[in-house]
């Protein structure tokens, strides 16, 4: 080889290795996008399975908008892979709706008050998300009736929805405590509350946080109590098809990036003041200059941004719309971890 061709070699291996380390520590991640990502992206709206008429968590409000604490996840998640919230097509589905819609692949995720199990987890295929809300079992009834615990609706008859873990909770509570409660079953939340205020039952079952927003937005909200006992743990979150761990990945993380924004202060207000911050949690979390964030995801790097500003926090979406029901934080698991509570986010590295 002459000189000059020598020195082109040199020159051309110098170029290489220059562009080898001059690649950012984000373009080094590389990441396959799973089947549902991908055709999300595609269409260019998520398709999230919700319900429909549950005050608080999700329903259409008067202007025919979807909106609630479990609408808002679909919307963050929106956000996260498509950079526009209100990029979600919404399927409202009822409990028993619910098995059939997440095997079918006829919606993306589901983010409707529903309750990890064992059972779901595996005969569903589900893959479930983070828990976002630590709810429990417990009974409403009339405060003119004067009960003060479940044990003394021994006689009466409570209403409950079918295919719910409501519906296989009360009956094992009736059992254990030898109690003669007759369970009559409506197949949805409207139809079980209309028929417990007409009278067909003098108590109804359901998640406390059901409860408490059916009574909140009852006529007589001071007329209704919500009895002691909690008969169950009910962990609600959100929910994707099996198949494709790295959608399940997106979703989970984008909950967590949502509650580690709340442990770090960073609201949809404020988050224009972090965007120089140095430090080092704060810059992986919103994927600024070198951090590694959404690249982790297939997503943009900085997707946490773009979610937190179209969405809030997690304590924004909580105050939002589980406040003004009562379902007041401090004191209860769904605190943050800073404040006691069982809210908490892995480290975002
Ligand atoms: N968390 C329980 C119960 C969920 C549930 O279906 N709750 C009722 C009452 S709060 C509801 O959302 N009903 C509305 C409907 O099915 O349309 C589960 O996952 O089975």
């Amino acid at each position: 080889m002459s000189k000059k061709g020598l020195l082109l070699v040199v020159i051309a291996v110098l170029i290489a290795l220059v562009g080898v380390f001059a690649v950012s520590a984000q373009d080094a991640v590389e990441v396959e996008l799973g089947e549902i990502t991908q055709r999300v992206i595609d269409r260019g709206e998520l398709i999230c399975g919700v319900n429909q008429a549950l005050e608080g968590f999700g329903l259409v409000n008067d202007a025919g908008e979807f909106e609630g604490f479990d609408v808002d996840f679909c919307r963050a998640v929106a956000a996260a892979i498509l950079g526009d919230a209100n990029a979600v097509s919404y399927r409202p589905l009822t409990g028993t709706e619910r098995q059939a819609a997440i095997q079918s692949g006829e919606i993306d995720m589901m983010s409707r008050n529903t309750t990890y199990t064992l059972s779901r987890d595996v005969t569903w295929g589900a893959i479930f998300g983070p828990t976002t809300f630590y709810d429990g079992q417990g009974i409403g009834t009339w405060a003119e009736l004067g009960v003060s615990s479940a044990m003394e609706l021994d006689g009466a008859s409570i209403c409950v929805q079918a295919g719910t873990t409501t519906e296989l909770n009360i009956a094992d509570f009736i059992t254990a405590n030898g109690l003669d409660i007759s369970v009559q079953t409506y197949p949805d939340g409207p139809s079980t509350w209309e028929a417990f205020v007409s009278g067909a039952c003098e108590a109804w079952t359901t998640d406390k946080s059901g409860i408490a927003s059916y009574h909140a937005t009852s006529e007589d909200p001071g007329a209704l109590v919500i009895l002691p006992e909690t008969l169950s743990k009910e962990p609600l979150g959100p929910l994707s098809p099996g198949g494709d761990e790295q959608f399940a990945e997106i979703i989970r993380w984008t909950v967590y990036g949502l509650i580690t924004a709340e442990e770090e202060g960073i609201t949809s207000e404020n988050i224009e003041s972090f965007m120089d911050s140095e430090d080092p949690n704060i810059g992986r979390l919103l994927g600024l200059g070198e951090n590694v964030s959404g690249a982790y995801l297939g997503l943009a790097n900085d997707f946490m941004v773009t979610v937190i500003s179209q969405v809030g926090n997690y304590g924004e979406i909580y105050e939002r719309s589980l406040a003004p029901l009562g379902l007041t934080r401090a004191g209860t698991v769904n605190a943050s971890y800073l404040d006691g509570g069982l809210i908490y986010a892995p480290p975002f590295r």
